[in-house]
């Protein structure tokens, strides 16, 4: 099982569609395992968008993010990064399919609505940054036996 970050950008929380982005992620079966809202600070979205610091976008980027609260989410399931990735979309909501929630609800390329972490190593840096201990749970659902085939002994 995967665990990945997710961040409802202040755009979707502003545009309240905070609802109908969480909901797509539990109808396929993926598990909320923490929940936050919080106004990120300078310093944790530096952070987190250090890997684009030399990039033009990325004061933008950087003051979008801080412009106003973010629903940051920790999502489990067999394979939820990838997963995750491919619900979101592409990067630009004008490039973004049909479908996924960069396409289905945006049509800007800074303001794209969500965040994933992209490979496991990303996950396990950007949950640490937003979660402290014990905040990202761990318990069964009682779906949970019917989500996944489980006669192989693992989650299929
Ligand atoms: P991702 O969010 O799909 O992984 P990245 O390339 O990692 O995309 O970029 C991080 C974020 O930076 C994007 O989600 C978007 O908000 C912003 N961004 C990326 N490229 C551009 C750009 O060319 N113009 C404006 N904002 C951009
Ligand atoms: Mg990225």
């Amino acid at each position: 099982m995967e665990t990945t970050l997710i961040i409802l950008k202040p755009d979707a929380v502003q545009r309240g569609l905070m609802g109908r982005i969480i909901s797509r992620f539990e109808d396929k079966g993926l598990q909320i395992v923490g929940s936050k809202m919080m106004q990120i600070s300078q310093d944790l979205a530096a952070t987190h968008y250090e890997a684009h610091k030399e990039r033009p976008f990325y004061k933008g980027l950087v003051s979008f993010m801080t412009s106003s609260p973010v629903l940051v989410l920790a999502i489990r399931g067999n394979d939820a990064i990838a997963i995750s990735r491919k619900m979101m979309g592409a990067t630009f909501g004008s490039k973004a399919e049909p479908g996924t929630i960069r396409g289905d609800f945006g049509v800007s390329n800074s303001f794209n609505l969500i965040h994933g972490s992209d490979s496991p190593e990303a996950a396990e840096r950007e949950l640490s940054l937003f979660f402290k201990q014990g905040e990202v749970l761990s318990f069964e659902r009682a779906c949970d036996a019917w989500v996944y085939d489980m006669s192989g002994g693992k989650p299929e």
